[in-house]
């Protein structure tokens, strides 16, 4: 009896023991037939539930001519992305060529569903967040999205995870392409376990920002694979974002063609700067263009403990960047230099640490396959380059192929490296 008293405030307090269930069949939704609008029974249940409830979309494709609108607190749960779909018979870029729609809303999660377009040319957004906090989106798939799977706008802790993106179907520029998301000062968040599959995928995350409500920030993307995207299948867009962290991930390009882009990309060419505090550690990169490049003059970003594998150009690549430091990090078999540094003041080529505190050290081993007549190799450092530390590395075997282990023409503190 104490315990049945304690178990009904406890759910009186969460509210929890109020919650239903909401079956869009119960309000109307016919599954795999097209000729009605299942958004309209989707709409109805979710504006039917209070506070903790859950709309469930039972196993089925429901075909929907008009987008839904999430409210807060009511949760949208399907039985899987393999058995539970919701289907667009719409397609194109307007305003209001979305699937799922949330704005200004808190505390939902979204879960087990299938979402796209029926139609070929996709919708703009498959899911479109703007103004809100803490949407969950886990376990779904979308296909066939003309701009974003899933865009978090002026967003707090929009989260994905579990979760596969495919099929863009327009790959052009202005923000076409990408899986997910972060713009306008979304803070925090995370995209986890989660797959995105090339090639028609342009970029597999972006996190950017605008003037007016500032750079995304805060956000971790951990544990994901990325395979053939057609450009940065992680991008930081160059518009100020900081404290972002990327780590464990999985990027693997196509061999027979490089790819355009790079693994991981800070700072953009079309945009500018990223921010401070950026992470990028702990990634496994094979097969891109560059595994990870900063762009752009973008400050202190912390490169650790990555892997990257057989890019076609630079392993890491400071076109423009300051103060960038690179610790313990394995580059292997690139066809250009493990690292390039063109333009990058104070830039820090040393031993780090990994999560058991032991010293990590850059192994740059086996680079500049490429049959220049310039030569390629280890660790270039260009003229003007002032600051630069090169300190405990290995360098060894990138002088096998005409070129060199290490070619330092800039201004700094050089020594302690194997083989330089
Ligand atoms: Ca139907």
């Amino acid at each position: 009896m104490k315990s049945a008293l304690g178990a009904l405030l406890g759910c009186a307090l969460s509210g929890a023991c109020f919650a239903t269930n909401l079956n869009i069949v119960d309000y109307g939704a016919t599954p795999d037939n097209y000729n009605d609008d299942d958004a309209i029974a989707i709409n109805a249940a979710i504006n039917a539930a209070r506070d903790g409830d859950v709309v469930i979309i039972p196993e089925g494709t429901f075909h929907i001519r008009e987008m839904i609108n999430l409210k807060s607190n009511v949760d949208l749960k399907g039985d899987g992305y393999a058995k539970s779909g919701i289907a667009a018979l719409y397609e194109g870029e307007d305003a209001d060529d979305l699937v799922i729609k949330g704005r200004n809303v808190t505390n939902i999660n979204i879960s087990g569903l299938r979402l796209k377009s029926n139609y070929s040319g996709g919708v703009r957004a498959l899911i479109s967040i703007t103004h809100s906090s803490k949407i969950t989106i886990s376990d779904s798939s979308f296909h066939r999205f003309k701009k974003h799977g899933i865009y978090f706008n002026h967003t707090r802790d929009g989260n994905v995870k579990n979760s596969k993106f495919q099929d863009a179907t327009d790959l052009s520029g202005g923000g076409h392409g990408y899986g997910v998301v972060y713009t306008n000062g979304c803070e925090g968040g995370r995209v986890d376990n989660s797959y995105f599959y090339g090639p028609n995928i342009r970029h597999g995350v972006v996190i950017q920002g605008d003037p007016q409500y500032g750079p995304s920030h805060g956000i971790v993307v951990k544990g994901n694979y990325f395979k053939e995207t057609t450009q940065d299948a992680i991008d930081l867009h160059g518009s100020g974002e900081y404290n972002n962290q990327i780590m464990y991930n999985t990027i693997e390009g196509d061999p027979a063609k490089g790819g355009k882009g790079q693994g991981i990309g800070i700072g953009e060419n079309a945009h500018k700067a990223s921010g401070s505090g950026n992470v990028i550690r702990n990634n496994v990169i094979r097969n891109t263009l560059y595994g990870i490049r900063v762009m752009q003059g973008s400050p202190g970003a912390m490169i650790k403990n990555n892997e990257i594998y057989n890019c076609k150009e630079h392993g890491i690549y400071i076109e423009n960047g300051i103060g960038t430091e690179i610790r313990g990090n394995i580059i292997e078999g690139c066809q250009h230099w493990g690292v390039f540094v063109k333009d990058g003041n104070n830039t820090i080529i040393r031993k780090g640490k990994d999560e058991n505190n032991e010293d990590t050290i850059n192994q740059i081993n086996g680079n500049g396959l490429s049959n220049s007549t310039t030569g390629f190799g280890g660790i270039r450092v260009k003229a003007g380059n002032t600051g630069v530390y090169v300190l405990d590395n290995d360098l060894c075997e990138n002088d096998n192929y005409g070129g060199v282990n290490l070619s330092f023409e800039g201004q700094g503190t050089v020594k302690n490296n194997l083989c330089q």
